[in-house]
């Protein structure tokens, strides 16, 4: 500890000429970043050295969303409460972090699952190193103007990142037709707790090879000079802003073949610097697994890369198959990729070429198989133009697997149906999980120490499953206990909202949060019908004994996505009208804040007293913002839909609030008929909220949103030539909704019952530990080592 003082006062003094207490905080933050990772570079080069004398996993994905680093570095290593300490010594408060902007290098569950596993890995000693890419701009930063979303650029590195290394020398080059560029490794440390193990995630940046045309600057074509270090810098210079959605461009196709290339041959390299060019133990000794089919184009380019090295076709490919292992995430059909053939032979022809023998190899297995014409037709890799990049990612891989069990029996009967009656042995269930440590442990010391103090240790930071002793304590003083913790935390989001957005939270109203990406099939239309529900009874005293309550939504909508645009606006114009409205502002406050992301979540969901999980019944593979909020004792107001149910399982259904039609219900309205106009004739209550639309209740917003909230209404209400009426289900759904809502609240007011709910959550909640998922993982897919 002593050392990283020290340490720190030396990168002041070398770095900035500065005393510590005279850093700026961007200044202090690198310093102590830098002085942390002094600290752990030695068992960093300990971890690397057992890795490569194992076998190993990797995690491919495009998206690690890591968040704020600097608290979680310094909890993990056990340091976090020293260094407060320390630091207050020489003036500075610790929380001057909080002006960093976090690491938003994702859009949503996808990217940050993929950072808890890493957390959870280092953690639990599986030797799992991330690849990705080194976004030059993550995910962009969301104000709200006028009650519109507006997008600025998230120049997340103008801080200058003290956790990662840039590894010059271990640079590779990626070819596409007509461009080759540099992909420079930038290596960040990912520090376990509680044991010594650090793994690592190297991300890759794009440079170009010649970053400057002297013979094109000479004959002054400036524009010429720089060209080549452009286009290679646009690989990686922004994430695509898209959740649950595939976005056919040729940049997409590059950066993710790009980061695949750069990290097959950087796995290659190390494997020939141990067997030469002996390729028989590659599959032994390197197993890797697609995050969604994102970074697909790594079966085809390792097939190359082994043909390369002599290799036949069918034994590079036995040699590919062994070696990945794909999860899928989605099951909605606009989010699983499908690249135009011609646009692959545009951009990556030799992959592309590869692609096709890797299609027709299928389809003669299939053949031997005995399958069906029918069913083979259904299972074309290459079908016409268009490459099925999850049919790809099945075919070529050991394992398949879905990330809740709801979704991976979907897999199985309905999206990859045909693929699990032929290959029914790849199929397996991992579902999702939290690491603790974050959400937990860091964003809620006071619930840590309760718990601690309940379970007799801090054993739940590295096994969560610990939390079940909690069942035997769960009395009076206990939930006094709780609840008075849940006030603080209110009290501190209040603080937080005041500081970041302006508004005046009441604290002493039920907090209800929806927090999640903006996308009709997480229904937040549905949760802005049941406000408005709410406020038409309540303005005509039609429902007595409200407890106030304060409805908070955040959530980024793709800024191509016209529609979540304009539910964010309707939901902005509802919160002008109910927080205004002298008679029921005291009862319902409705709040949008702006740029929701992890380090606002920590936050939050640490003072939810309900969380919202609305998705239409199958549609949301899991989610993960739910056990975020069971973990800290907010009871589920939700759906059966993806985690969600095996989160009603585990604490029992009665400690959640579910409602709606389950997944049957959605498969019989589909096959017999669904006719939401008829429910909303039939219904004024129904008809009178969702006409807000269009009745002139709010506004639109003229030149920029004219006719967006109509176009919902419609919507609702009207098949259109490409989908059915409210296809997400909300007017079926909303008077159980509704209904459901008003019941948590009702009860709410009984707040030792109350409390017991959200502690029979906490209690059960030991399954959703990332870390649970993680050895899972090791254990029944990568057969690596753990922590014994
Ligand atoms: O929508 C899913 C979530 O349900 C899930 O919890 C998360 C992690 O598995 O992944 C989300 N997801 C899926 N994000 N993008 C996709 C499709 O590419």
């Amino acid at each position: 500890m002593g050392n990283i003082m020290e340490k720190l006062e030396l990168t002041a003094q070398s770095m900035y000429c500065k005393k510590i207490e005279e850093l700026t905080p961007a200044e202090l933050h690198y310093s102590l970043g830098k002085a942390v990772m002094g600290e752990i570079a030695g068992n960093w080069e300990a971890s690397k050295i057992k890795h490569d004398s194992e076998r190993r996993a990797y995690y491919f994905s495009a998206e690690f969303l890591m968040g704020r680093m600097m608290y979680n570095n310094l909890y993990c290593l056990g340091i976090l409460e020293d260094v407060t300490k320390l630091l207050k010594k020489k003036g500075i408060d610790i929380n001057v972090f909080e002006d960093i902007d976090d690491a938003a290098l994702g859009n949503g569950g996808l990217g940050r699952l993929a950072a808890c596993f890493l957390d959870s890995a280092a953690t639990q000693e599986v030797p799992l190193d991330g690849y990705g890419i080194r976004y030059k701009y993550g995910l962009f930063k969301q104000l709200i103007e006028n009650g519109y979303q507006v997008e600025t650029a998230d120049n997340w590195q103008r801080f200058e990142d003290p956790w990662c290394n840039r590894v010059e020398d271990e640079a590779v080059t990626v070819s596409f037709k007509g461009q080759t560029v540099k992909a420079v490794p930038y290596d960040m440390a990912v520090i376990g707790c509680k044991t010594t193990n650090i793994n690592t995630l190297r991300l890759w940046q794009a440079e170009a090879v010649n970053d400057f045309d002297f013979t094109a600057f000479n004959n002054t074509e400036y524009n010429n000079a720089v060209q080549e270090k452009n286009d290679a810098e646009n690989i990686t210079k922004v994430l695509y802003p898209n959740d649950n959605k595939y976005e056919g461009k040729v940049l997409r196709l590059k950066q993710q073949y790009f980061f695949c290339s750069a990290s097959l041959q950087d796995i290659m390299r190390r494997y020939k610097k141990k067997h030469g060019n002996d390729f028989s133990f590659f599959a032994k000794e390197n197993t890797i697994q697609l995050n969604d089919t994102h970074p697909v184009s790594c079966v085809p380019e390792l097939v190359r890369l082994l043909m390369n090295e002599g290799f036949n076709f069918d034994d590079a490919f036995e040699i590919a198959r062994k070696t990945f292992n794909y999860t899928n995430h989605t099951v909605l059909g606009e989010a699983l990729e499908k690249w135009p053939a011609d646009l692959m032979t545009q951009v990556i022809p030799e992959i592309y070429h590869i692609i096709c023998l890797i299609a027709n190899k299928c389809q003669e297995e299939l053949t031997a198989k005995g399958v069906h014409e029918d069913t083979k037709a259904k299972m074309r890799i290459i079908d016409g133009n268009v490459v099925h990049m999850a049919r790809l990612a099945t075919y070529a891989s050991t394992y398949v697997n879905g990330v809740a069990e709801l979704h991976t029996e979907i897999l199985k009967a309905d999206v990859l149906k045909e693929w699990y009656q032929v290959y029914p042995e790849r199929f397996q269930n991992k579902t999702n999980g939290i690491t603790q440590r974050r959400w937990l442990g860091l964003c809620n010391p006071e619930l840590s120490a309760l718990i601690t103090e309940k379970v007799g240790s801090d054993a739940w930071l590295t096994d969560l499953s610990v939390l079940e002793k909690l069942n035997d304590c769960i009395d009076t003083r206990t939930i006094t206990k709780f609840n008075n913790i849940k006030k603080k935390k209110k009290q501190q989001l209040a603080d937080y909202i005041k500081k970041m957005d302006g508004y005046d939270v009441n604290p002493d109203s039920i907090y209800d949060i929806q927090v999640k990406r903006l996308h009709e099939y997480k229904r937040q239309l549905l949760n802005a019908f049941s406000i408005m529900t709410i406020y038409f009874r309540l303005k005509d005293k039609k429902l007595k004994n409200w407890t106030p309550t304060t409805f908070i939504f955040g959530a980024k909508a793709a800024p191509g996505y016209a529609r979540a645009k304009a539910i964010i606006k309707y939901i902005n114009e509802i919160a002008k009208l109910v927080n205004n409205d002298p008679e029921t502002k005291d009862l319902l406050q409705v709040y949008f804040i702006s740029n929701y992301n992890v380090s606002y979540a920590e936050k939050i969901v640490v003072a939810a007293d309900l969380s919202e999980q609305t998705s239409t019944a199958g549609l949301e593979a899991s989610g993960t913002g739910n056990m975020k909020f069971m973990l800290n004792g907010a009871p589920t107001l939700g759906t059966l839909d993806g985690a969600n149910v095996e989160i009603a399982e585990c604490a029992g259904i009665e400690n959640e609030y579910i409602f709606g039609a389950k997944v049957e219900d959605i498969e019989r309205m589909k096959k017999e008929g669904y006719h939401p106009k008829a429910l909303y004739d039939a219904n004024p209550e129904i008809k009178r909220v969702v006409d807000t639309l269009i009745d002139g209740t709010f506004d639109d917003g003229g030149a920029q949103g004219e006719g967006s909230f109509k176009e919902l209404h419609d919507s609702l209400l009207k098949d259109s030539s490409w989908q059915k009426a409210d296809n997400y289900f909300l007017i079926y759904d909303l008077p159980d909704y509704v209904d459901t809502k008003i019941r948590a609240n009702t009860e709410y007011a009984n707040r030792k019952e109350f409390g017991k709910k959200c502690l029979i959550n906490i209690a059960n909640a030991g399954k959703f530990s990332s870390d649970r998922t993680i050895l899972q993982y090791a254990k029944e897919i990568w057969h690596t080592s753990y922590k014994k």
